[in-house]
């Protein structure tokens, strides 16, 4: 009986020391809890699984973009389940929430317009999801609902802008501007930035503006609106917040039998490639780089968020300004 009794004791006891020593090396090595350069799976996969919600289709800024993010995952290896909201907000809050149903490890989008995403990222927060704003910013009572914000200084880019038209211009422009997604980061802010500037010419005057929700389409028909309109024959200048308004734009001036870039001085955003066409035909005469190409910048932020590594709360792109001048010499070396 006893030593019956000692055999399974001893048994229990190595089976009970197993489960222990393994309860513990399963969590030093779950990825969960891996120190810093490995991947936190929170997924629980071996790779990381990022959400992407992207604003639309709208631009060729906007194609470029995602092909960037598309391209950098897949060479990283990382699961990206993206989402185009087709430039609608509530899109893009369903698609999020989904991503935090499927318990990705990192959840990135490019807000379509700045308000509206307090509750969804309070979701977010709540299941312990890091989220990364790409490209666009959002007004938030809380700054900690995301772990950091990569793209472009708008504000800036806006100001650029003014500048070279005061001195393409020499201080004095009738100016109509196509603006952007109304409630849009972007919109709201090359706007600031470029009526900061104006404001020191008194001969530079905004007489028509409207939104052309940053595409061509929009662009072109508004563009005609404004040269039919009273002031049309005052326009010498046209401020467009993408390059894609300006090209629709320029459809509409030819169609009016004015010559676009000589007639009506252009300058825009974005430096895509058909601005940089529209430049050496003479047709563009500014574009201000607003660098689409952020994928190795965004998974290197997810990589290190995911490993616990702290990241700037604010990342922001190197951009020039390119006009007719050098256009000719550039074209072939852009990337998007
Ligand atoms: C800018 C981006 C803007 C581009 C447009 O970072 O959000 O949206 O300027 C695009 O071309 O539609």
């Amino acid at each position: 009986m006893t030593r019956r009794f000692h055999r399974i004791a001893g048994a229990v006891l190595a089976a009970t020391l197993l489960a222990i020593a393994w309860s513990g090396c399963s969590k030093s090595s779950s990825p969960a809890s891996s120190g810093p350069g490995g991947p936190v799976a929170q997924s629980g996969k071996k790779h990381l699984v990022v959400g992407f919600s992207q604003v639309g289709a709208e631009s060729g800024w906007r194609t470029a973009n995602t092909l960037s993010i598309k391209s950098e995952a897949r060479k990283r290896g990382i699961e990206l389940k993206f989402a185009d909201a087709q430039q609608k907000q509530e899109n893009q809050i369903k698609a999020i929430r989904s991503f935090i149903a499927q318990k990705v490890d990192v959840i990135m989008f490019s807000p379509v317009v700045e308000t509206g995403w307090e509750p969804v990222l309070r979701e977010a927060k709540a299941a312990g999801i890091p989220v990364i704003l790409s490209d666009r910013a959002v007004k938030v009572s809380d700054d900690s609902l995301y772990k950091t914000f990569i793209g472009s200084d708008f504000v800036e880019e806006g100001r650029r802008a003014a500048r070279w038209l005061a001195k393409k211009m020499n201080g004095k422009a009738m100016i109509a501007e196509l603006q952007g997604t109304p409630g849009s980061a972007p919109a709201i802010d090359r706007k600031k930035g470029f009526e900061e500037v104006i404001a020191h010419y008194p001969g530079m005057k905004i007489i028509k503006s409207q939104t052309g929700d940053f595409t061509r389409a929009k662009g072109k028909e508004v563009m005609e609106a404004f040269l039919r309109s009273p002031e049309g024959k005052k326009i010498n200048a046209l401020f467009a917040h993408n390059d894609d308004m300006a090209l629709g734009a320029i459809q509409a001036i030819e169609a009016a039998g004015l010559r676009p870039g000589k007639d009506i001085i252009i300058v825009s955003i974005d430096g895509v490639r058909g601005a940089f066409d529209a430049m050496v035909a003479g047709k563009l005469n500014c574009t201000v780089e607003c660098n689409p190409l952020l994928g190795p910048q965004l998974f290197d932020a997810a990589e290190k968020i995911a490993a616990g590594q702290p990241v700037p709360h604010r990342i922001v792109t190197k951009e020039g300004v390119y006009d007719q001048s050098v256009a000719k010499q550039v074209i072939a070396s852009r990337q998007y």
